[in-house]
This record gives structure tokens, sequence and C-alpha cells, in this order.
């Protein structure tokens, strides 16, 4: 059962910050139907890195509630060759818009992460408190030690402000308005890309690694959802899990990926690349236990995926 709400979005000024994402795109779609006032400014007019940019913006806009989806983001070989970008960026902007928000009196903030906090070796499914239990995957260590900074900042402007920040923890994510080149991308628009190109060429699909990982796969509009939710109904201190509680191996999501395709090609695994964390399942009985429920699987998810790729090819 879901309790009353703790906030109410209604006539609110709420800043999405990070609109042009796959996530902030999402939750620009999820607040429409919120009966609030959506704030978005262009890279163009704010640049997130610079702080005096987004604090002046900031004070001169007058949000009441931020999601923070901006982020620098990628796939395994973009964390593990760019970490400097990785580690830069994130606590650059994620510090700059979290401070510029209690200068500025916002009521409430949500902060976005991501899985990989987690220790490379933590118990699966694995709880909120396994947070700094252990060593780190070393291919996503610096935008994982960003994203850990972030949640830090929110209980410390708790703590010492009484801010009503909070934070959220994704598990892998994926859908409409996802990146599909094939360097930087996560490995299911990556994939799709691949097993698009298998059926049009008559090729195989290359596919990164040994195939066996194991990841969590959440639908990007379920995501937002999620997190509408937990801004209506979550206030505290630790971070809250976001997950759809089962996993795939790799291999089992480049099966379901030519299916949605349409391809029957052969997959050819590709040792040289990396592997990452064996697995990667979050334990979401936190969130389950508020109420909320994921409302798309994953056959159902990559086939809109699919669709969406089809429609914008081009820019995708
Ligand atoms: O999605 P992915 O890049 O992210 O890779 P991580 C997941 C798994 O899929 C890895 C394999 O075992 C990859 O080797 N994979 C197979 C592929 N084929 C491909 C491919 O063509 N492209 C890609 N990208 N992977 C990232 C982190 O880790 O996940 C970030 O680096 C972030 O920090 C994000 O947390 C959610 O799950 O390994």
């Amino acid at each position: 059962m879901t309790s009353a709400p703790l906030y109410s979005l209604a006539g609110k000024r709420v800043w999405v910050a990070g609109h042009r994402g796959m996530v902030g795109a999402a939750l620009v779609r999820r607040l429409a139907s919120e009966n609030c006032e959506v704030l978005t400014v262009s890279r163009a007019e704010v640049d997130l890195l610079r702080q005096d940019a987004v604090e002046s913006w900031v004070k001169a806009n007058k949000p009441q509630a931020v999601f923070v989806a901006a982020a620098t983001v990628g796939g395994i070989l973009a964390n593990d060759t760019r970490p400097a970008h990785f580690i830069y960026e994130n606590l650059a902007l994620e510090t700059n818009i979290i401070e510029a928000a209690r200068q500025a009196q916002v009521e409430k903030l949500i902060f976005l992460g991501s899985s990989c906090i987690y220790p490379r070796l933590a118990p699966q499914p694995m709880p909120e408190d396994a947070l700094l239990t252990g060593p780190l995957e070393p291919t996503n260590q610096w935008y994982a030690i960003a994203k850990i900074a972030g949640i830090m900042m929110c209980r410390a402007y708790r703590r010492q402000y009484g801010c009503d920040y909070i934070s959220a923890m994704p598990t892998n994510l994926y859908g409409p308005g996802d990146n599909f080149d094939l360097q930087s991308s996560h490995v299911i628009p990556a994939l799709m890309a691949k097993a698009h190109a298998a059926k049009r060429d008559g090729t195989e699909i290359p596919v990164w690694g040994s195939g066996s990982p194991r990841r969590e796969f959440l639908y990007v509009e379920d995501l937002a959802d999620a997190v509408v939710f937990l801004m209506k109904h979550y206030s505290d201190e630790e971070h809250v899990n976001v997950g759809v509680g089962s996993d795939v191996t790799i291999r089992e999501v480049a099966e379901l990926i030519a299916r949605a395709v349409g391809v029957e090609s052969r997959l050819r695994f590709d040792a040289t690349k990396p592997d990452g964390m064996p697995r990667k399942l979050l334990d979401s009985a936190k969130l389950l236990a508020m109420g909320w429920r994921p409302g798309t699987a994953l056959d159902v998810g990559l086939r809109q995926t699919y669709e969406w790729f089809l429609r914008h090819r081009a820019a995708a």
C-alpha cells in the first residue's frame, strides 16, 4: 500500500537538470501529468560545470524542486578510457547544482546515482547498506566515486542545513533516447545497433566479453515514474535502490535483443573486451515496501526501444 505523499509537486516550479539526456527527457515526459511547471535550460545557456553560471541561473529562476538527472555517463569502455572526464565532470556538476539549490532555498532535491556505487563483490542482491563496504569495480570506480560523493553531499546538506535532499540509485537503464554510439554506449543500445546491422548485412553479432556477467535492466520510463514517486513519498538520509528485482546474463540479453530486432545471426564473443562487474542486481525491497512497482517487462521494453531506434536512427 502506498502512503500519503510527503511532498506535492502540484503548482511547483520544477527544474530537471540534464533534460536532454535519456533520464532527464523521460522525467520531463513523466512530469507532464504532475500539474507542475517544468524548467529546463540548455547547455549553451548554462554550462553545469561552471559554478557561477549555475548559481546565477538557479537564483534567477527560483525552482522549488530539482531533479539532478545531469551526468556524464557511458558504458564500460567509455568509463575505463576516460576516467578523468567521468570523475571531474560528475563531481563538478553535482556539487554546483546541490550548492546552488541550497543557496536558493530549493525545497526538495533528488540526486540520481548508479548501481556501480556498490563494491565489486557486494552481496547479491545489493542492499543500500552495502555502500562503502569494499573495493569498487576498477572499470567504473571514477564514476562511482563521483556518485558516492553526490549521495554524501545530500546526506551532509540534510544534517547541516536541514535541506530535504534525497538520492535514488537506479540499476542499468535502457530505453528511448539512449546513446547508440558503439564506442561510448551501454550494452543494450550497442547490441541493438549491432543486431540491426547484422540483420541488414547478414553478419554475426559481436558481443564484448564472455557473455556471462549478469545485469539488471530497468526501462527508463519506469525509472522516471519511480523517481517522481520518491520525490513525493520519501524523505530520509539513506539513498534508495531502484530496480526490477531480477537479472539476466549478457548472453541472454543479446538473445532477447536479437529477437526484438528479428534477426537470427550468431553471437560472437570478444574476450579482449572487459566483463566488468560479475553481477549487479539491486535489492529494491525498500522501494517496493513503499508501494512502487515497475511496469515494463524486459522483452516489451526492448521492442519499444527498437521501435524508437528505427524512428530516430539518424539522430541515434
Ligand atoms: O552496459 P555496460 O557498458 O556497463 O556493459 P556496465 C555491461 C556488460 O555488457 C559488460 C557487456 O560485461 C560488457 O562487456 N557488453 C557486451 C557490452 N557487448 C557490449 C557492447 O557492445 N557494448 C557495451 N557497452 N557492453 C557501466 C558502468 O557498467 O554501467 C557505468 O561503466 C554505469 O559506470 C553503467 O554504472 C550503468 O554495467 O558494465
